[in-house]
């Protein structure tokens, strides 16, 4: 039995679903134009003005908003609200210390929390459960996002944040979580350590709302098995409010995105070219509700595929596939996003030169870390001890970068194979 947190608007038929489309876009299209100036001189040198989009047909005339802009815009730039309405800011990591930053009023906060509602709802959640959210809290919006939508949905929410596996399976047996709120990854942690606990059978855990990173069917297998639980995908970027953008319902064949909230367009990532349904492509989203960060045509980097195939859930709204992998080289490593660049940012101001790599793996469902950084023909005489000592220090600068340490190598000069093309920086072994 399907369930809906908003029935009429889940299941509304995709002709009135379009009409709708077409009346938020408009008006959105509007206030864009009137209050975000950056945006305005965009569609200005893209030759378009406000007289131009007289529907949401005429959107693929609008340019296109990437996280470039979102730099240089940086911070107030795609603000779309005074700040004495705004409530709340998110952020993602981002490139050489400049984070995107985006901007909530209140509505905004409570349409995004909505979204969440509906992908706790599709997952069984009802005012009985007891919902244990162990994404991370603060400027990440994996936390917020989960948390908001929980309380609508009314369940008991348990604000745990990520990380501290005992006490997260503490709370989990002794107040009984139903539903768990996690990325992908942690999910499969916290399954192993419960079983190595031998506490499996003290568990009442149902659902799993997973998302923030890519992951493979046979993890879900993994995690379903391991938890007795059935775990469903969720997607979202921090850009267009956080996770719920996309969510899956009981029929697992992709995620529904809330098209009420977000036009989503797949486009060929080279030339920009809007693709017909079905294609493979990179998905663009224009948020039509959102007051104080409301993007238009943002290209997400992920690689995808809609469908508009009848799903028997009653959901009208159109499927995306699991991102298949992104048009630029953002790494998401234990759920945080990683530039190369950020990496490269580090090496340098420490004195390194530009040949280094970075190994991606996936041991026991837990991404691990590392970057072999050649030394200078200087350092290479250094002690053990003083070539110890500038790994620690290497590391705790990319921690203080990245939100997340990894682990560091330093070797021979030249030891790091040259490329006659472009230079290998990134070995990701990860099969996803
Ligand atoms: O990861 C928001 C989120 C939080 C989504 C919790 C789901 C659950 P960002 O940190 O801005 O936001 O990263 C966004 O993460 O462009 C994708 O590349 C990737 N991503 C998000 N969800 C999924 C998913 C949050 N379900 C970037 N599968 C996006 C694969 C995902 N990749």
């Amino acid at each position: 039995m399907a369930k809906y947190y908003q029935q009429e608007i889940e299941t509304m038929p995709y002709p009135q679903l379009r009409e709708l489309q077409n009346d938020r876009f408009m008006k959105q299209i509007r206030h864009v134009w009137e209050d975000v100036p950056y945006y305005r001189q965009k569609m200005i040198d893209h030759g378009v003005t406000l007289d131009d989009i007289k529907s949401i047909d005429d959107l693929h005339k609008l340019p296109f908003l990437t996280k470039a802009d979102l730099r240089e815009a940086y911070p107030y730039g795609l603000k779309g609200k005074p700040l004495s309405e705004c409530v709340r800011i998110q952020s993602t990591s981002g490139t050489t210390g400049k984070r995107v930053v985006a901007f909530y009023t209140q509505h905004d906060v409570d349409l995004w929390e909505d979204c969440c509602a509906r992908a706790i709802m599709a997952a069984g959640g009802t005012n009985e459960d007891v919902c244990q959210v162990a994404y991370g809290y603060g400027l990440f919006t994996g936390g917020p996002g989960l948390n908001g939508g929980s309380h609508r949905v009314g369940c008991l929410t348990l604000p745990m944040s990520s990380g501290n596996t005992d006490r997260q399976i503490q709370f989990m047996t002794d107040l009984g979580a139903t539903i768990l709120c996690c990325t992908p990854s942690y999910a499969a942690y916290l399954a192993e350590s419960i079983q190595e606990k031998g506490m499996r059978d003290q568990i009442k855990l149902k659902a799993g709302i997973f998302g923030a990173e890519a992951w493979s069917e046979d993890m879900r297998h993994d995690i379903e098995n391991k938890l007795g639980i059935k775990a469903y995908d969720i997607y979202g970027l921090t850009e267009t409010s956080g996770p719920g953008v996309a969510f899956e319902c009981e029929e697992q064949r992709g995620m529904h995105i809330n098209e009420d909230h977000f036009i989503a367009e797949i486009i060929d990532p080279d030339t920009g070219e809007v693709l017909p349904e079905g294609s493979k492509g990179e998905l663009v989203f224009t948020a039509i509700t959102k007051e104080a960060f409301p993007l238009m045509r943002y290209r997400t980097r992920d690689i995808c595929v809609l469908s508009r195939e009848k799903c028997s859930c009653g959901r009208t709204h159109v499927r995306m596939s699991k991102p298949m992998g992104r048009s630029d080289d953002m790494l998401i490593i234990r759920g945080v996003n990683v530039f190369p660049s950020q990496i490269e940012t580090v090496l340098m101001q420490q004195g390194y030169s530009a040949n280094y790599q970075i190994v991606v793996d996936r041991v026991n469902n837990t991404d691990t870390f590392e970057v072999l950084v050649e030394m200078n023909p200087d350092m290479f005489s250094d002690s053990l001890a003083k070539i110890h000592e500038r790994e620690k220090k290497v590391v705790e600068a990319m921690r203080s970068m990245l939100g997340i340490s990894p682990k560091v190598k330093l070797v021979a000069p030249k030891s790091i194979a040259r490329s006659e093309g472009k230079a290998v920086r990134v070995v990701d072994k990860r099969k996803i």
